[in-house]
């Protein structure tokens, strides 16, 4: 007789939770119950207006692929600086980084072109305060604006579902477990469901413009449907969420998108990679040498 999912899990909670480093997992050497600083470093700072410390991960693409449009019209000033910060090293914990993000998690951007320097933490507003610093990627009208928001903030708050729920229990557990995997693929699926329904009479998802909005969601939902995230798009049965799919696929013909998905990208096809990036042309350089010279400054040499 099969076991129900109730009697496998022999866990019970002690009555006061205490700290068991050896939990195992893909995060377990950098994940701690206390915030703040590791250790003294200061974060490195390039030439631009605009410095940005992140990972190529879906919330890292997010900065970047905006950051990547606004030059693509032509805002110079969108100019920036893209330092890799390796986070299963924990360099988010450093004091430099930790005073940028008090949060330790990338992206985070500090704006050199303000005095005194502004930080931004958070990907939904560092993409806000982007989006209205230069008036772009962000509808006008109050009605539209509001809708763009309303997508945003979605993303924010239906991410952690996709990424620390889903992807966390079907992709890195240590062990593939029943409950948690069902609950999340339910509220994935239901997440997909309802982007699919509303891209259904949208071309974007507020409406004819193409935003920040859809930004945010590309990195994960569009990732997602793209068998491109916990190689899960079969799991999830993503072929049948057409209107994403219809969506993913007018997105990623852009050439900023393009661009954008390589920056602080340290793994997957050489040439979709870019460690960091300082200067436009840096896509056109070899991804292995700008690695080799990354690794070289971390390592002081
Ligand atoms: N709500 C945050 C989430 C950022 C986040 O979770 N970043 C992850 C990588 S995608 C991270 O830095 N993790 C490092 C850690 O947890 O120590 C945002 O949207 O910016």
């Amino acid at each position: 007789m099969s076991k129900t999912t109730a009697e496998k899990t022999a866990y019970s909670p002690d009555k006061v939770w205490t700290w068991n480093k050896d939990v195992g997992g893909k995060f377990a050497s950098i994940n701690r119950p206390t915030a703040g600083a590791s250790h003294e470093k200061a974060l490195p700072v390039g030439k631009h207006p605009l410095q940005l410390y992140s990972l190529g991960t879906p919330n890292g693409v997010k900065v970047t692929v905006l950051l990547e449009e606004l030059l693509e019209l032509g805002m110079i000033d969108a100019e920036y600086d893209a330092w890799l910060i390796n986070i299963q090293e924990g360099e988010q914990f450093s004091s430099g980084f930790v005073e940028a993000n008090p949060n330790s998690k990338i992206p985070v951007l500090v704006d050199n072109s303000t005095n005194p320097p502004t930080r931004v933490f958070e990907s939904g507003a560092i993409m806000l305060y982007l989006a209205e610093k230069f008036n772009a990627f962000i509808p006008e009208t109050h009605a539209q604006r509001t809708e763009c928001l309303n997508w945003l903030f979605w993303n924010i708050g239906a991410v952690p579902f996709l990424g620390g729920g889903f992807g966390h229990f079907y992709a890195y557990a240590p062990e593939k477990l029943e409950y948690p995997i069902e609950r999340y693929t339910m509220e994935v699926k239901r997440q997909l469901d309802l982007l699919d329904q509303h891209l259904a009479d949208n071309r974007y998802l507020c409406g004819d413009e193409y935003s920040i909005a859809d930004m945010v969601n590309m990195a994960w939902y569009g990732s997602l449907v793209m068998g491109k995230l916990y190689e899960a798009a079969e799991f999830l049965d993503a072929s049948i969420y057409k209107n994403v799919i219809r969506w993913t696929e007018d997105i990623q013909q852009r050439p900023a998108v393009k661009r954008g998905q390589r920056v602080n990208r340290v793994w997957g096809a050489e040439n979709h990679q870019l460690a960091e990036r300082h200067d436009a042309s840096d896509f056109d350089k070899d991804p292995a040498e700008i690695l080799k010279q990354v690794i070289a400054r971390k390592l002081g040499k």
